[in-house]
């Protein structure tokens, strides 16, 4: 994996611009946006009883070293209001780090790869769009071989919402 990629998601308030207010806070914290997706309209992952989400993958650059990375999300999801309540359940924005370059990261605080990119089409959709051919640094396929191979049936429709 060559890049750093990380997914916003939003399904509270004005979804489009939570996203867009991420990607200008993200920009305001010495991070460059080098690529991004397209904005898809998914199915709610994990909790269904919420509504859909808007979610965009970005690739970024920064200088900043993967905990750090981590901090600054933090720091934005909670400037943009974010109240965290039920694991997988609605917020107004949500950032996670997909790819890290090839690092691979376990501890307490942060795993990257993300453990969710192979489960997930809205993930995967949006990173096929990106970089189809990249490898995933620890199971070796490619994002597209992850797609097909994917189960996830929920709905991901492209949008043509722009940032
Ligand atoms: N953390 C560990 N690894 C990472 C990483 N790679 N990137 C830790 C970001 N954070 C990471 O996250 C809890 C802690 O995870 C963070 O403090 C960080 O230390 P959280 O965002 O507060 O908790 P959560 O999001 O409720 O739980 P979780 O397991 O992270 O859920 P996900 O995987 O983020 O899924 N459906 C659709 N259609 N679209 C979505 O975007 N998102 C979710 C959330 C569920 N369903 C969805 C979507
Ligand atoms: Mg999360």
């Amino acid at each position: 994996m060559n890049g750093i990629y990380i997914l916003l998601g939003s399904n509270m308030g004005n979804r489009l611009e939570y996203l867009r207010e991420a990607e200008k806070q993200l920009i305001l914290e010495d991070i460059k946006v080098v690529d991004e997706s397209s904005i898809y309209e998914t199915e709610p992952w994990g909790k269904s009883d919420q509504d859909w989400f808007l979610n965009v993958v970005l690739q970024i650059d920064t200088s900043k070293e993967p905990q750090e990375l981590l901090k600054t999300i933090l720091e934005v999801e909670e400037r943009l209001g974010r109240i965290r309540k039920a694991k997988w359940g609605e917020r107004c924005i949500d950032i996670d780090i997909l790819y890290y370059h090839d690092l691979q990261i376990e501890n307490e605080r942060l795993t990257v790869p993300h453990s969710g990119i192979e489960g997930r089409k809205f993930t995967l959709i949006p990173l096929v769009e990106m970089c189809p051919l990249e490898l995933h640094p620890v199971n070796g396929e490619t994002q597209m071989q992850m797609l097909a191979k994917c189960s996830d049936k929920l709905d991901c429709l492209l949008t043509d919402y722009k940032l």
